[in-house]
């Protein structure tokens, strides 16, 4: 087995077993104010806090795109938040009102999001891609009152339709300011509101702040609902996991429509008072690459299918960026290949930290640490104050090497409090008691490592054999002809199932029946004769949804040549 040893650094994080042993969440508590008045806020916690504790000047946000470069200091976005929590008071937003994002990244989304929380109000953050129908599912099921949006982007908002939507707020100019009193320029309510802190909405912990919404393999996207408590979990992860120190300038690459952008890119790293970059506009590894350059990033947090898109990039595009302000690299979203990992190993001569968490799970639960061994392909193991297993449909705890539900103890801070509007989906995950049941499945290892083997779903059984399909894609992805691979089980007579490979090539490299029977003798060779697809159809690309996922499902439809189910969160550039 290869194993990557633990760096020889000090960390934040420098004697798990012990911190396992004795952490208790009620210590973290103890960081915040609010553990003697009993009344929080997020948002002021988030910005607020450091100007008050005299760090007022330092680097916030430094925000970049094609057009724009602006950065801001923890006082300047105080008060814009401020200044937004009034306009939000002004407009008639109170406690517990639902008001959703809808904005390409930038500093005015980040002051948006925040001013909204600072009033007590639950954010609902969209992808900017959404369409009309995406867009209305959420806002109809939240009955959101108010929406921030943009004028490229207000067209996709169907108000007719939405009774309960009273206020479209839209940043920057537009034709539609004033042509009915549902549209309202940010700019002008902006510019009367107050810029004190008096607008401030002091809450109680299980109060909500945030409402994600995240589609199931079929049906209605779910609003995934969390609370102001869930900071404790933002922040002590940051130190934890992110390793966040006093100097660092950290980038997370997700988008606040998902929630890794959220819990990780606004709430972690700014509760923990770093300098947090954000980068507006799309991928491209000269624009990655540049950008980690430019602001010499020292933590970078990012997704299994940019660091493969990174990896089939042509090696002068690395070559072209100074990379070594880099000192940790993490992972969400997806399996992360082993091969990934050897490749993070070359070029940056760092481990890449893999994470596992779930949008209902609301930050980080299984994880890689600086200060342990990383065994490339496993997620980790839990973070201290959380305990997670491999149980059964029963909830029987499964030994050492057996696959099963991945499973975690109830109670952890940031864990979701309800789907909104749908009581039944909710009791679902906990059906299990005691346990919160993810729907994904994994076997645990001797040494407590957890290893991803797919959503449940995508689990295949063939010819008597349980096959998860993340061990065979990772291998696929070791061959020099494939950049991407997703592999599902096709119904066959015979063995129950076979297994299907949708392969996305590497530039150079052109389909053929040659190379089909290369890949399967690769398979056979590296890994298993019975994990061998035995067919293999190419692609020009993978579907994947807007945060990098692979999605199976989709694959599985086109095979079966059944409907798609929900396909809002599928990236079609
Ligand atoms: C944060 C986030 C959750 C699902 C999860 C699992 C997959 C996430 C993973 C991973 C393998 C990892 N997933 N992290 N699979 N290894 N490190 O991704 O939330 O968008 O709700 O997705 O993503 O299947 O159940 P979300």
């Amino acid at each position: 087995m290869e194993i990557l040893e633990a760096g020889q650094g000090t960390y934040q994080l420098q004697d798990y077993q012990k911190e396992r042993e004795t952490f208790d969440w009620k210590q973290v508590e103890k960081a915040f104010s609010w553990s003697e008045t009993g009344k929080v806020n997020i948002a002021y916690e988030t910005i607020d806090r450091h100007v008050n504790e005299g760090r007022g000047d330092k680097k916030a946000l430094l925000y970049s795109d094609k057009n724009r470069e602006e950065s801001y200091t923890f006082s300047e976005l105080k008060e814009k938040t401020d200044q937004a929590a009034h306009m939000y008071r002004n407009l008639g937003i109170s406690k517990g009102d639902r008001v959703f994002i809808f904005m390409p990244r930038s500093p005015e989304l980040y002051v948006a999001l925040l001013g909204a929380v600072k009033v007590g109000a639950v954010v609902g953050p969209l992808f900017e891609a959404f369409m009309q129908d995406a867009v209305k599912a959420r806002l109809e099921d939240s009955e959101a009152s108010m929406i921030v949006t943009t004028p490229d982007l207000v067209s996709r908002i169907p108000h007719e339709d939405l009774p309960h939507l009273k206020t479209i707020l839209i940043s920057g100019d537009s034709d539609k300011t004033g042509s009915s009193e549902k549209f309202v320029s940010m700019d002008e309510k902006l510019a009367e509101a107050d810029t004190d802190d008096s607008a401030i909405e002091w809450v109680d912990l299980e109060d909500g702040f945030i409402l994600h919404y995240t589609s199931g393999s079929t049906g209605k996207p779910k609003g995934v609902y969390h609370v102001h408590k869930a900071m404790l979990q933002h922040y002590q992860t940051g130190k934890w996991v992110l390793d966040l120190r006093e100097d660092d300038v950290y980038w997370c690459t997700a988008d606040p429509g998902w929630v890794t952008g959220t819990s990780y890119g606004i709430f972690g790293p700014w509760l923990n008072g770093v300098t947090n970059v954000v980068r507006g506009g799309r991928f491209s590894p000269d624009d990655w690459y540049g950008t980690i350059d430019k602001y010499n990033v020292t933590v970078w947090y990012s997704a299994p299918t940019a660091f493969r898109m990174l990896m089939a990039a042509p090696q002068e595009t690395l070559k072209n960026h100074d990379l070594s302000s880099l000192r940790h690299i993490l992972s969400v979203g997806e399996p992360l290949n082993p091969e990934v990992v050897r490749w993070g190993w070359d070029v940056f001569n760092l481990r890449i930290h893999d994470t596992w968490w779930m949008t209902e799970t609301g930050a980080m639960l299984i994880c890689n640490y600086p200060s342990e061994p990383i065994k490339p392909g496993s997620m980790g193991k839990p973070i201290p104050g959380v305990d997670a297993s491999i149980v059964d449909d029963h909830g029987n705890e499964l030994p050492p090497g057996e696959m099963g539900n991945l499973a975690i103890k109830t109670g952890w801070p940031a864990q979701m409090r309800k789907i909104w509007n749908n009581e039944p989906k909710f009791n679902e995950y906990f059906a299990i008691e005691g346990w919160y049941v993810s729907g994904d499945t994994a076997y645990r290892d001797e040494d407590g490592y957890f290893w991803f083997q797919g959503r449940n779903d995508d689990v295949i059984m063939t010819a008597g054999e349980r096959v998860g399909p993340f061990e065979i894609e990772s291998k696929l992805v070791e061959h020099e002809a494939v950049a991407e691979a997703g592999v599902i089980g096709k119904p066959d007579e015979i063995r129950g199932h076979i297994i299907k490979a949708f392969i996305a090539l590497r530039e150079g490299y052109e389909e053929s029946d040659e190379l089909k029977e290369q890949i399967q003798k690769f398979i056979k060779s590296e890994l298993a004769a019975h994990a061998v697809p035995r067919e293999i159809e190419f692609k020009d690309k993978l579907p994947k949804t807007r945060s990098g996922k692979i999605m199976r499902r989709v694959l599985k439809a086109w095979e079966l040549d059944e409907p798609t189910g929900d396909l809002s969160t599928m990236d079609d550039n």
